[in-house]
């Protein structure tokens, strides 16, 4: 089966890290559309336009069996557009508050996630549903993203800058638990943790998403095509990198082959 993962940038191969180690025999297409990134400080309608828009494309060139959404803002708007349009299954991301209320002892849980996630209704009815018995503290930052980014581009991560979006729970001694609602957290999750060593539990979705694609995918006829298909890795991205060979070094070294 073909698998596409879109992000506004490298923080979805956080989820496609997560898919692959569990379904390595499926194709795998990654979208990186850092020509919009952040898709945090764009129009809601933007972000389902352009969301159609290139799975649309790449769904034309290579027949798409599952989309992925390896985004957390862009999953809180354009679900509803994607299932309309395509056929094959569309698979969002969304804040693992669910388990992260399971596993907080002290019931003060951090959401850690862009300014777009943050302020969106669908994370507020999350809450309300799934983490009823705890406080949920909020941080939604843009330049944890950036900061991710560059770290994804083989260039130190600036322990200062991440200390300060940080700060508000740098002294919050309760706080035991923080959701990585932002699909580029996991790619810095040392760092994060090495920020708030009072934390247990950093939880994302990486795996939950892996075993539902699992799910969705595990009947016969997948097993039949999955064995006729040659793998090839592939990865587009929307604009041009400063440093294109550096950055192709990278990603080959998480399985791309072709930019
Ligand atoms: N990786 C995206 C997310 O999970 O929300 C956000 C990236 C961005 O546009 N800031």
């Amino acid at each position: 089966p073909t698998i596409l993962f879109f992000d506004s940038g490298v923080g979805g191969l956080s989820v496609y890290r997560d898919v692959r180690d569990l379904l390595p025999h499926c194709n795998y297409l990654y979208c990186c559309d850092n020509a919009f990134f952040p898709y945090s400080e764009k129009q809601e309608d933007e972000i389902i336009e352009r969301a159609v828009t290139i799975c649309r494309q790449i769904n034309a060139m290579h027949p798409l069996d599952v989309i992925v959404i390896a985004c957390n803002t862009a999953s809180t708007v354009a679900l509803p557009a994607l299932r309309q349009e395509f056929q094959c299954h569309v698979v969002g991301t969304v804040p693992a508050i669910k388990p992260a209320a399971a596993l907080s002892q002290t019931k003060r849980i951090g959401l850690l996630a862009t300014k777009g996630t943050v302020k969106r209704t669908y994370v507020t009815e999350l809450i309300e549903r799934y983490a009823t018995d705890c406080v949920v503290e909020k941080i939604g930052s843009t330049k944890l993203a950036e900061i991710a980014e560059h770290k994804l581009h083989g260039h130190p991560v600036d322990l200062v800058a991440l200390r300060e979006e940080l700060s508000p729970w740098l002294t919050e001694k309760t706080l035991d638990t923080v959701i990585l609602g932002c699909t580029h957290f996991p790619l810095i999750r040392e760092e994060i943790q090495l920020c708030l060593p009072q934390v247990k539990y950093f939880v994302d979705s990486g795996k939950a998403i892996a075993k539902r694609i699992q799910s969705l995918l595990d009947n016969e006829a997948d097993k039949v095509r999955a064995k006729s298909i040659m793998k090839k890795n592939q990865i587009f991205c929307t604009a041009l990198f400063e440093d294109k060979e550096k950055f192709e070094a990278i990603l080959h070294q998480w399985g791309f082959e072709q930019l």
